[in-house]
Order: structure tokens, then sequence, then C-alpha cells
């Protein structure tokens, strides 16, 4: 009896991290500015530039209801803040979830007044891992080509757990 349930939550152990490790290359939800959210005072550039954002991906934008949005605008709306036109979507929900949903460019905007151009916007590139010759010739300004190797790195970490845990069932 004490074995059986030593053998079972040992089989958890192994189960449970391949679960974890495929819902996680097949998408990633990015919490738009980390533990700061979506706010005025933070670095936007240098959040979107942490991270190497793939089709499927989810961003949210958590924020107090009413005193932000979140605007998906035309790079010359993100350049200007002019959000009289070039405003492709927008939400307004304080728990804006926005899935990414095409390999392109993506820029993002507050469309407050004065929110914008005080730095709440920012721009990413959203690559299609299966196909990463499609969208790189306009990708120069916001991410490092980097995705191949990113991917790479997610497989091999799978295959590895995968390995380590037919061993460890054989072990048993
Ligand atoms: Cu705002």
């Amino acid at each position: 009896m004490k074995q059986a349930q030593g053998l079972s939550c040992f089989m958890i152990l192994i189960i449970y991290p391949i679960f974890l490790s495929t819902s996680i290359v097949e998408s990633l939800v990015y919490n738009v500015g980390d533990s700061e959210n979506w706010n005025t005072g933070v670095n936007y550039l240098s959040w979107s530039q942490k991270y190497n954002f793939t089709l499927g991906d989810t961003l949210v934008f958590n924020y107090v209801l009413t005193q932000h949005n979140t605007c998906v605008v035309t790079q010359a709306t993100y350049q200007s803040c002019n959000s009289s036109t070039g405003v492709l979507a927008r939400y307004e929900s304080g728990n804006d979830q926005i899935v990414l949903n095409e390999a392109k460019k993506y820029w993002f905007i507050c469309d407050v007044p004065g929110h914008c151009s005080g730095g709440m916007r920012f721009a990413i590139n959203v690559y299609d891992n299966n196909n990463n010759n499609n969208n790189n010739n306009n990708n120069t300004a916001v991410l490092p080509p980097s995705t191949d190797q990113n991917s790479g790195t997610k497989g091999s970490w799978r295959a590895s757990l995968l390995i380590f845990s037919i061993a460890a069932a054989l072990a048993l």
C-alpha cells in the first residue's frame, strides 16, 4: 500500500512537468509591464525587448479600469500618439487579453491624453516559429533575430524531459 502510494507520487512528479512544458511551448501569456502592469512611469520599450513573441501568445494589459486603455494602432499613430485615426482595435476592460494571432509587427498605445507620449506605447514583432523566413525583413527595429535559437532551446528542453521520464520509468 505504502509502496503503491510512493509509486503514484513518483509518476505524478514525472508526468506533471511534461504537461507543464507542453503548455509552455504551445503559447505563452505575457503580463505587459510584468509586476508594474500597464501604467504610467514604466519603460515599455525595455519590457518589450526582453521577450520573443510568437504566434498564439497572449498579451494581458492589467490596469485600473477607466484610468487607461489599450489600443492596437498603425505605425503612424504609434509614432504621432494621435489616435484620431489609425486605431485598429480598442480595449478598455482593465484586463485586456490580446491574442497575437498574426505573425506581424504590432503597435500598442494607451490613448488617454498624455499617456502615449509619456511612455505608454511599445511595438513588438510576432514570429511564426513554423515559418521563420516569413517576416524577417522588417524586424530589425525591436527584436534581435533569435527566434530560431529560442525554439531550439524549448525543443531540446522538452526532449530531455521526455528522455529523463522514460529512463526514470524504466528504472522502476
Ligand atoms: Cu494610460
